[in-house]
């Protein structure tokens, strides 16, 4: 179904949206198929976690703004799904960190697609874009999500990896990078391998990345450093799941039954 066609009366009107604006980014080169398969994991997760952020994520949000707050070469790695879902809010959040390098990092790398995704960033508002030609390529990893620009990612201390996949997290950890996730999934191997993991939406997250960062970004460093290490990626995965498990047993409770009369009822 084309976006204009869904109703707006449906219950899951934002979703379906999502979904079809996807499927037409898709058709048009931007997003792989393999992206819609990986957008419909993402989805299950948050049902599972109540399509909200979580206070374990927002905990998180709040430690990777200072983190990037703290960052001296702070990067944001972009795939299709990334561009395609959120192009504005990477705009935004690069507005609120200037600092912040913005860069096209592709598992399914072809030259347009990589053309594609930086004129998507780029016409939302993002001023430079790394990645379409890149210089370097990270170690121990085969796939093209090891081509990295030497000015960008090669040389950042703060990589937020949006959606990304195990093997190039667990790449950027060992090359001394500080990594942030964004992963619905808290058991996929980037959650659990990077140092920061953010179990939430990626429109969310951004969104709360950027307004953690316009809120802390005149504190005095100690303060900012304390958020920063406020939070450990071992209790922030228990946390996660135990959300999701809470959860579960709460929807799976029968109904509460009245109890027998007690004395004086
Ligand atoms: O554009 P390319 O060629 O670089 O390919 C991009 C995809 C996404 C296809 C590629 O990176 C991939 O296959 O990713 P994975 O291994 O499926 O991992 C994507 C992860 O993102 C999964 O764990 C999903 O649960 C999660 N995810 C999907 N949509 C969202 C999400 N997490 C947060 N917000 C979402 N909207």
């Amino acid at each position: 179904m084309t976006v204009q066609r869904i109703p707006r009366s449906h219950p899951r009107y934002r979703s379906l949206l999502v979904r079809a604006d996807l499927a037409e980014k898709m058709a048009a080169g931007l997003v792989v198929p393999e992206g819609l398969m990986a957008h419909g994991r993402g989805e299950a997760f948050d049902y599972l976690l109540g399509e909200k952020t979580t206070p374990e994520a927002a905990r998180a949000e709040r430690a990777a703004a200072a983190r990037l707050l703290l960052a001296r070469r702070p990067a944001l790695s972009v795939n299709g799904n990334v561009a395609a879902l959120a192009a504005r809010e990477v705009a935004a959040l690069s507005k609120d960190l200037p600092r912040l390098t913005v860069e096209v990092n592709l598992f399914h790398r072809t030259p347009e697609r990589a053309r594609r995704v930086a004129d998507t960033l780029r016409r939302a508002g993002v001023r430079r874009v790394l990645g379409e030609r890149p210089t370097a390529r990270l170690r121990g990893l085969a796939s093209d999500r090891a081509w990295v620009d030497a000015q960008g990612i090669l040389r950042a201390d703060v990589v937020v990896v949006p959606l990304e996949d195990g093997d190039r997290a667990e790449a950027l950890v060992r090359a001394g990078k500080f990594v942030i996730a964004i992963d619905l999934n808290p058991l996929s191997r980037t959650s659990r391998r990077a140092q920061l993991p953010i179990v939430d939406e990626l429109t969310r997250a951004l969104h709360n990345l950027g307004r953690g960062v316009r809120h802390m970004r005149d504190w005095p460093r100690p303060q900012i450093l304390a958020v920063a290490h406020s939070v450990q990626a071992p209790e922030l995965l228990g946390g996660y799941l135990r959300r999701i498990r809470v959860r579960l047993d709460r929807l799976a409770a029968p109904p509460s039954q009245p109890g027998p009369p007690r004395r004086g009822d």
